[in-house]
């Protein structure tokens, strides 16, 4: 058991060196001591962990300098929220849990949104926040930013944990970050109380109770019968489709998912995030047809996709049902980790549990070299549905309308994209998420992130940040005008930290549109509009980033161009018909009251 003494007797803990090495420096007498402060830190850089996104303040100001000092990177943003949807999408990247790092009550609700978002999307996410002291909170005595964090968190995250005890930090940690990463991936919520940081502990003893987490997420290899069924629904089908989804994005299992379609010559349709893990342009994807072969497939099978309301529940007038509610007849394979999916909407004829890279290499083994191809008359009707959208859409493409609509600005992000595959594309917006998603193509893996899930706005410059700091690579922002405006305040870090990040704002003045005006003509502007023609660009100039108003597609090219180039932080103010967009985008239905427009 280490020697722990009492934090309130600071002779016993002399301070860290300089140099941010993990010890605290003992004199000639007294053992060689650490504190809670370097446990922390050496049990996060133990398990693989280089980055912290989060916000510093009261009682982990000094952890963030540490941390830094001890060969962490630590990127400090602007709101807490913000630094939890990076950390939360660096861990759907990286399959290794993003850490956020928040101050108590005020920073730890900022920050927890992006934890409830991590665990709905199935992203693997640690939220580490500072809390007060334990006895003061639990009388309800008014401390400094008092609040019942562990109990707040609880229902929001997969698991959450408090430590007490310096001696107990490696299990926390290792706690942690086997409920974030095994199994559906998630939230977690890791409690450190003010009254740990300082508490020494002998160096020794700290450096052995630290745990290196072993296979923290275990491949979970599915049942040889359940493969079998699968297949054997798969083979019966006449007009079969492939549902990707992004936990077969977060998988990694990239060739051979692309091999399972490849070999099967089933066509596919990812979902938003799920885009790139077979270029857009395969010749299987049936993206523009998908209308079409939702409702008229005869056997579905989804892999790392659930048929929450993305997908109309796997039921209704989208899949062909007679009602709302009506089942369209599909048969369904589901290939997902959680044993618990199956069924939560419709039957599930065929569940395979397990992770996605065992299941889908079990699935190709199970297939072998004679397995036939679909009907011809299935992918012939798929390919002239598609050829049609694909050629309607090029039509759109090609106008150039007077002020710029989301097509023709769109039509250039398309263009830059392509050419530059390995860019990052974040995207937010209602009119601008949606059009972006099918116009848009993309080439490779985990390249398109988005507002997932929830359909969360506010996004958009955490995950900008956190694309940029894990891949290296550039970062393309498409976001609407509200939709930036959540997240607007992380151009400074952007700029600060010298990412190479292009914001387009599709700047249509308002939320979905931004003509509409006050019925009562009183001095009110509208709910859903802004200021017009505001010069967000001037915001990205403030910081001593570019900043280009664009009005015309040739200007918007030009600065994307630039931006991709030179790799400075940039902000393009795209000004777009603001009466180009409709209602919530492609989900207008889902307003209580509002008509399709
Ligand atoms: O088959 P058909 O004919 O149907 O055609 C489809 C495809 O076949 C075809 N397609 C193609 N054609 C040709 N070529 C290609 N390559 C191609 N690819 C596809 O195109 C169509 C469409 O295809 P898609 O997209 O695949 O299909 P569909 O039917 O749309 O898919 C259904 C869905 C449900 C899967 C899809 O629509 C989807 O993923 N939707 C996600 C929607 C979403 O999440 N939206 C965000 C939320 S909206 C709202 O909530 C907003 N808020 C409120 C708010 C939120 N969200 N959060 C918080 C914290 N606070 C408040 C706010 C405030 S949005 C918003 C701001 C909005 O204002 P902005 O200024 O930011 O944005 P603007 O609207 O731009 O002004
Ligand atoms: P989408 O929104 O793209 O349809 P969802 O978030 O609804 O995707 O679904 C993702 C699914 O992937 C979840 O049900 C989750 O359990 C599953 N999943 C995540 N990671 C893995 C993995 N490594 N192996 C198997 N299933 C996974
Ligand atoms: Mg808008």
């Amino acid at each position: 058991m280490a020697s722990v003494t009492d934090p309130a007797a600071p002779a016993a803990a002399p301070a860290t060196p300089p140099s941010g090495v993990g010890q605290i420096a003992a004199d000639a007498q007294s053992p060689e001591m650490t504190d809670g402060f370097h446990l922390v830190i050496d049990a996060l850089k133990l398990n693989g962990i280089d980055t912290i996104f989060g916000l510093p303040g009261i009682p982990i100001t000094d952890l963030t300098r540490k941390a830094q000092a001890a060969g962490l990177r630590v990127i400090s943003f602007r709101h807490e929220q913000n630094a939890g949807y990076a950390a939360s999408i660096a861990g759907f990247m990286t399959q290794k849990p993003g850490i956020c790092l928040t101050v108590s009550a005020p920073g730890f609700l900022n920050g927890l949104t992006a934890l409830a978002n991590a665990t709905t999307n199935c992203f693997p996410m640690i939220l580490i926040s500072g809390s007060s002291e334990r006895e003061v909170v639990d009388l309800q005595q008014g401390d400094y930013e008092e609040m019942d964090q562990l109990a707040i968190a609880k229902p929001l995250c997969k698991a959450a944990f408090r430590v007490l005890h310096a001696e107990d930090i490696g299990v926390g940690i290792a706690r942690a970050i086997r409920a974030a990463v095994s199994g559906r991936p998630g939230g977690v919520y890791l409690d450190l109380p003010a009254k740990l940081f300082p508490q020494a502990v002998e160096a020794e003893a700290g450096r052995k109770s630290l745990i290196k987490v072993v296979d923290p997420a275990p491949r979970q290899i599915p049942a040889q019968d359940a493969v079998q069924r699968a297949l054997e629904l798969l083979k019966g089908a006449k007009r079969p489709l492939i549902l990707l989804g992004k936990g077969a994005a977060y998988a990694q299992a990239d060739a051979d998912i692309r091999a399972l379609v490849e070999r099967t010559g089933i066509p596919y349709l990812p979902m938003s995030m799920a885009k790139g893990l077979l270029p857009d342009t395969h010749e299987q994807s049936a993206a523009a047809a998908r209308s079409y072969v939702l409702p008229a497939a005869d056997v579905v099978m989804l892999i790392g996709a659930r048929l929450n309301w993305l997908l109309s529940h796997g039921k209704g007038k989208t899949w062909g049902g007679k009602g709302s509610k009506d089942w369209g007849g599909q048969k369904f394979i589901q290939v997902d980790i959680s044993p618990q999916e199956a069924d939560s909407n419709v039957r599930i004829d065929a569940p395979v549990v397990g992770d996605i890279g065992s299941c889908v290499s079990a699935l190709l083994a199970g297939i072998g070299p004679g397995w036939a191809k679909p009907p011809a008359d299935w992918l012939g009707a798929i390919a002239e549905r598609r050829n049609k959208n694909v050629a309607k859409m090029a039509e759109t493409l090609a106008r150039n309308p007077s002020p710029m609509n989301f097509h023709s600005a769109l039509n250039v992000v398309r263009d830059i994209v392509k050419a530059n595959p390995d860019a990052m594309l974040v995207n937010e917006g209602a009119n601008a998420l949606d059009f972006t998603r099918s116009i848009v193509d993309m080439y490779k893996p985990r390249k398109r992130l988005d507002v997932g899930t929830w359909g969360v706005m506010g996004i958009g410059m955490g995950f900008s940040v956190a694309a940029a700091v894990v891949s290296g690579q550039p970062v393309i922002a498409i976001e609407g005008d509200s939709a930036f405006g959540f997240s607007g305040m992380e151009v400074e870090t952007i700029c600060r930290y010298n990412l190479p990040v292009c914001v387009v704002i599709l700047n249509n003045n308002g939320v979905y549109r931004g003509d509409e005006v006050n019925p009562t003509g009183g001095r009110d502007p509208s709910p859903l509009v802004f200021v017009k023609g505001a010069r967000y660009e001037m915001l990205m100039e403030a910081f001593g980033g570019v900043g280009v108003k664009a009005t015309t597609p040739a200007e918007l090219r030009r600065a994307m161009e630039d931006a991709i180039a030179s790799r400075r932080p940039t902000l393009v103010n795209a000004v777009i018909d603001e009466g180009a967009g409709t209602e919530s985008g492609r989900i207008t239905a889902l307003n209580p009251s509002a008509k399709k427009k």
